[in-house]
């Protein structure tokens, strides 16, 4: 079989950053990534990953250092594939990476050039666009696990369902595991489990806590226009037995026990999320964790049973206060659902997070005078405030594309639109009362944030 080295690219945020080394915070660990490396290796593959974030972190942000180093592990390693993932956010760093290491390849002595390819949810989204800022060997569009197995066991690249090469134009998404339970728990080993365990308040979303995320499925059951969950995850999930095992393995390999669960909506999945709680309770389990969950999905006998086994809060995209709003970004939940969902966090005493989103198509100063009533009658334990931005991926940027497109000239306007930092205005009122509400809302989730308190373990 062939080898396998996968780029984890770095962030902007740390290219000559000091003040975020290795030994601070982490980013939450990526999953995705070694959930896929595992799968690999399991069937017999050699692969590696190169974590180049980490990687900047422990370089103290010189990325002249953390490419030496990557170059190192190549000649090392001598991959026969170097493969990137990324989401479009991490376009450009992407980009600068593949473009050193394409030139340190051409210029050395080698006589081993790897296949350079790329994958996750920007390449899957957009292979044209990912080809026309990288020119790659290819691209793999959908889950990766089928096809890098073929590409890896010998397969020609044209032959294999999900591969997308320089001048093709039809687009065809890959096969996929269709039980995800055959799927094995990632090894977390494949990266650096000391750093991504250190004790973080960002992750754990509470207080200091070493935590490590769990994805239970993939996918969602729902279409928010605003939304690019639902690119290209096909919508399943693992069984109550599988899950409590994967957690039971991933606290044991890595000595923690908070987990992130990254699920679109635990809700999608209710009932057998009800059983994966059932069986933490009957195991008097030791975890804690928190969650995604729909308001239209909160009932009191789910949140009870969730708190028993070990919830410590819950995320709500409530998004706008205003139901003119909520309809048109397609979230199908209503203002009533939202403020009961709230309710019932109270009543349980589940602390509980809730998301908006401002700046969406067509808002008003009254849409927003609603969200923020919604904000003050639920009283969140803590608050987010989004400025909305077409991200590839959702309805919203399919049907806005020509309104777009003038905005999005070089790659760096790439990575500010999949940063949700286009600097586009959709609301129907002037730029000075857009930026009032949005310092009046920003000010107001300070103020409910720094109210949070940690709630006993
Ligand atoms: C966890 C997560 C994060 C984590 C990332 C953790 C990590 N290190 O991986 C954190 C919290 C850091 C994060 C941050 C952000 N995220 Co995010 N995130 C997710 C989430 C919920 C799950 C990702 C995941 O694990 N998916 C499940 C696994 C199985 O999928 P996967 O990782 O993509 O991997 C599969 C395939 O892509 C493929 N694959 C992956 N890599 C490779 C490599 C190769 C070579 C190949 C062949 C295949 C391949 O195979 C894998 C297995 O099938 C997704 C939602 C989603 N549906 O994916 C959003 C998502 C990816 N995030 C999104 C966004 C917008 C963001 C932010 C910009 C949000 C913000 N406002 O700040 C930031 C960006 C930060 C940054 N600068 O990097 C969008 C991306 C849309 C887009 N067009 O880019 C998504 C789709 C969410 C959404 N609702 O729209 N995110
Ligand atoms: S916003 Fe939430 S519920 Fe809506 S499609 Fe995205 S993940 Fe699903």
């Amino acid at each position: 079989m062939k080898k396998l080295l996968i780029v984890i690219p770095w962030t902007r945020y740390y290219v000559g950053n000091r003040d975020c080394p290795f030994a601070s915070s982490p980013e939450r660990a990526p999953e995705g990534v070694v959930g896929l490396a595992t799968y690999l290796i399991s069937k017999g593959a050699d692969v590696r990953i190169a974590d180049t974030l980490y990687m900047l972190r422990l370089n103290d942000g010189d990325t002249d250092a953390t490419l030496t180093q990557l170059w190192e592990t190549c000649a090392d390693f001598k991959p026969d594939v170097i493969g990137f993932s990324f989401f479009t956010a991490r376009f450009e760093c992407a980009a600068q990476i593949f473009d050193d290491l394409r030139l340190r390849y051409a210029h050395s002595d080698t006589s081993r050039q790897p296949m350079f390819i790329a994958g996750g949810v920007h390449p899957t989204l957009l292979p044209q666009v990912t080809l026309q800022y990288m020119p790659l060997d290819a691209v793999v569009v959908g889950e990766g696990e089928l096809p890098l197995l073929e590409l890896l066991g010998g397969k020609h690249p044209r032959e294999i369902k999900g591969i997308f090469m320089p001048g093709d134009v039809h687009v065809e998404k890959a096969n996929v595991v269709e039980c995800l339970d055959d799927l094995p728990v990632p090894d977390w080993s494949l990266i650096d489990i000391d750093h991504y365990t250190q004790p973080s308040y960002q992750i754990s979303n509470t207080r200091l806590l070493r935590t490590m995320p769990v994805t239970f499925g993939r996918g969602c059951l729902y279409r928010c226009n605003f939304c690019a969950h639902n690119c290209f995850l096909r919508a399943r999930h693992h069984s109550a037995n599988y899950f409590v095992a994967k957690m039971r393995q991933v606290a044991q390999q890595c000595g923690i026990d908070t987990f992130v669960v990254q699920d679109s909506s635990i809700g999608n999945f209710s009932d057998e999320w009800a059983e994966v709680c059932r069986q933490l309770i009957a195991m008097d389990s030791p975890f804690r964790w928190w969650a995604n969950l729909r308001a239209n999905q909160a009932n009191r006998r789910l949140l009870q049973l969730m708190k028993q086994a070990g919830c410590i809060k819950l995320f709500f995209g409530f998004e706008s206060g205003s139901p003119r709003i909520l309809k048109r970004m397609s979230k199908r939940i209503t203002v009533e659902q939202c403020r009961q969902a709230a309710e019932l966090c109270h009543e349980v005493g589940i602390p509980f997070y809730t998301s908006y989103i401002i700046n969406y198509f067509g808002e008003e100063e009254s849409d927003l005078q609603l969200t923020e009533e919604l904000i003050r009658q639920t009283q969140p334990t803590s608050l987010s405030v989004n400025t909305f931005s077409p991200i590839p991926g959702s309805a919203d940027y399919e049907s806005h594309t020509q309104m777009i497109k003038p905005y999005i000239n070089t790659i760096h306007d790439w990575t500010r639109l999949g940063m949700l930092a286009a600097p586009l205005r959709f609301g129907n009122m002037p730029e000075e009362r857009f930026d009032y509400w949005r310092t009046r809302l920003r000010s107001l989730k300070q103020e409910i944030n720094s109210h949070e308190t940690a709630p006993e373990p």
